[in-house]
């Protein structure tokens, strides 16, 4: 079992991922991501996709052409929980 972050603890976490924006009513971290064509948001979600996988920690989002959608939250946490910041770090790691 996994706890939900504090709001202090979230308050700190976002501090270091200035492009994400918290979602009040799911307890959980949002971003959208932009590329060039369909090809290149495809090629990211699935380097995103084995990211999770190998996490055992899998994303919400959705795809329309160029743009990804991406919500991270812990269904088993019930909220934002250090599973999704590390994701999101991780994530970010992918389009640095
Ligand atoms: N992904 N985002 C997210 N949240 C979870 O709670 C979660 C997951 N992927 C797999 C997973 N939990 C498993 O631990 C089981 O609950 C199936």
């Amino acid at each position: 079992m996994i706890e939900a972050l504090s709001e202090a603890e979230r308050a700190e976490a976002l501090d270091g991922l200035p492009d994400w924006d918290y979602d009040d009513a799911r307890d959980g971290i949002r971003r959208t991501f932009t590329f060039a064509d369909f090809v290149e948001a495809f090629g990211f979600m699935t380097r995103v996709a084995l990211l999770a996988e190998k996490a055992d920690h899998h994303p919400e989002w959705s795809n329309v052409w160029n743009r990804v959608e991406i919500l991270l939250t812990t269904h088993d946490a019930g909220g934002l929980s250090e599973r999704d910041i590390e994701l999101a770090e991780a994530i970010e790691g992918l389009v640095e």
